[in-house]
């Protein structure tokens, strides 16, 4: 009996661990009227130990920086990778990668980001750039607690923080490139929503944006792109993946119609009978990161 019992607290602390990853979405749940018709852009899948640590190659490091944020009212957090060889006397460019809503600026440590640009540097296949992991629930208490979904005002919120306060922040303490061909922005599910959103409603600071498995704070096309030869002229890179059985794919899909009907280069990939998780948000990170600040 008492083996029984315990075994059914572990499930229980189970399910509360898992419950504060990101939402399990299966297709149909969200799939339905948003999903549109799309002719995807071919997977290609990434070589095997992509996201494992390589022996006899530079590392970089993951560190942990604070910033004064005039628009929350607190002192905020941020993981930042620093690459192989990090040199203050040379400028790189910035990448700013965003979480989901079950996240926060420790989320995407669980991506092996270090991992996956040391090798992506070491094989020449990425240039040597700063990489911002930011919490992007921009509200005073920024923890996962509670509702998670109750959140999402303070989501948007981050536009304000990330400009007005974390760029600048970063631009006085890292050596970095200030205009928008050196800065890239891309994240997870509620942070790809984030990143298409910021990203495309700030093509003067963003030439490089990404969504990966992109959630329903993903604005209309109309919203993201008000003027077609604008985005024609300004952005740089529109890039999305999405898992095939994850139910949030009507996101991504939409935007991509939209663009393939007005001729604005975007890339679609579906990741083949992928859920809403990692498998896809490394791949995501994996294949953007060769394509930015090129
Ligand atoms: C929703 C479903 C999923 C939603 C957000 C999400 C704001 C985000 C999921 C994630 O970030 O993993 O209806 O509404």
């Amino acid at each position: 009996m008492k083996r029984l019992l315990s075994a059914a607290v572990l499930l229980v602390a189970m399910a509360g661990f898992i419950s504060a990853q990101e939402p399990n979405i299966p297709r149909g749940m969200f799939g339905g009227m948003q999903q549109v018709n799309v002719k995807f852009d071919p997977y290609v899948a990434a070589p095997a130990g992509f996201d494992q640590k390589r022996d006899g190659i530079d590392h970089g490091e993951l560190i942990m920086i604070e910033y004064e944020s005039t628009t929350v009212g607190t002192t905020r957090k941020a993981t930042v990778y620093l690459p192989p060889k990090y040199d203050k006397k040379k400028t790189y460019p910035i990448f700013y990668l965003l979480h989901g809503i079950g996240g926060d600026e420790n989320e995407w440590r669980q991506g092996n980001p270090a991992e996956i640009l040391d090798n992506l540097i070491a094989d020449g296949k990425a240039v040597p750039m700063i990489v911002v992991m930011p919490n992007g629930r921009a509200q005073k208490n920024d923890r996962a607690e509670g509702n998670i979904y109750a959140a999402s005002p303070a989501f948007e919120n981050f536009e304000k923080d990330l400009i007005n306060d974390l760029m600048p922040y970063m631009e006085a303490n890292f050596p970095i490139y200030k205009d928008k061909m050196h800065r890239a922005i891309a994240g997870l599910s509620m942070g790809g929503g984030q990143s298409l959103n910021f990203g495309l409603g700030n093509m003067d600071k963003f030439a490089f944006v990404g969504g990966f498995s992109s959630a329903p704070n993903t604005r209309q096309p109309q919203q993201l792109i008000p003027d077609v030869a604008k985005t024609k002229a300004e952005n740089k890179l529109l890039w999305m993946v999405c898992g095939g059985a994850d139910g949030l794919m009507g996101n991504s899909s939409r935007l991509k119609a939209f663009c393939d009907e007005n001729d604005i280069p975007c890339t679609l990939i579906e990741y083949p009978d992928e859920g809403h998780n990692f498998v896809v948000w490394k791949y995501g990170l994996y294949c953007f990161s060769q394509l930015i600040f090129k």
